[in-house]
């Protein structure tokens, strides 16, 4: 009963979810129902992952809904460019450590926080300083 609801309507799901994020004219249509607001995003921000960390996926989630275009460096088993990121996070080497305007935000539990306290917005919408 249940397995051919899931073997048809997941991988239905899937290619329907996929496609609607490809349309750029559904995307536009959608974000602000989904409360995404691209236009407002201004920050620039970068995220070192790794591929496999529950933590990164769920701080790329929170950025994805915020509408942010973040530039994501996947450093799994890449040492020298964990001690980059370290160097960078006061010394913190565990993933995702995230960055606003080149400013150290923290990891997955520090973004929320920040988001909770309603600062994350304020932070996003903040431009690069030239
Ligand atoms: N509280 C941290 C937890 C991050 C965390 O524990 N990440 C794991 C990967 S999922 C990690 O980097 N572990 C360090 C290691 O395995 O050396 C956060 O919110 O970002």
């Amino acid at each position: 009963m249940l397995k051919p609801f899931l073997v048809v309507r997941i991988p239905l799901l899937l290619v329907s979810s996929t496609w609607l994020i490809r349309n750029k004219k559904m995307l536009d249509f959608l974000n602000p129902l989904l409360g995404r607001h691209p236009e407002r995003i201004k920050a620039n921000v970068e995220i070192y992952t790794w591929q496999t960390c529950p933590f990164c996926v769920r701080a790329k989630m929170l950025l994805w809904r915020k509408g942010v275009n973040y530039t994501e460096y996947k450093i799994d088993g890449d040492e020298a460019a964990r001690n980059k990121m370290a160097e960078r996070a006061n010394g913190l080497r565990t993933v995702p450590q995230i960055f606003i305007n080149n400013q150290h935000i923290g990891g997955c539990d520090d973004i929320h926080r920040l988001d909770s306290d309603g600062q994350l917005d304020t932070f996003l919408a903040q431009p690069v300083a030239s």
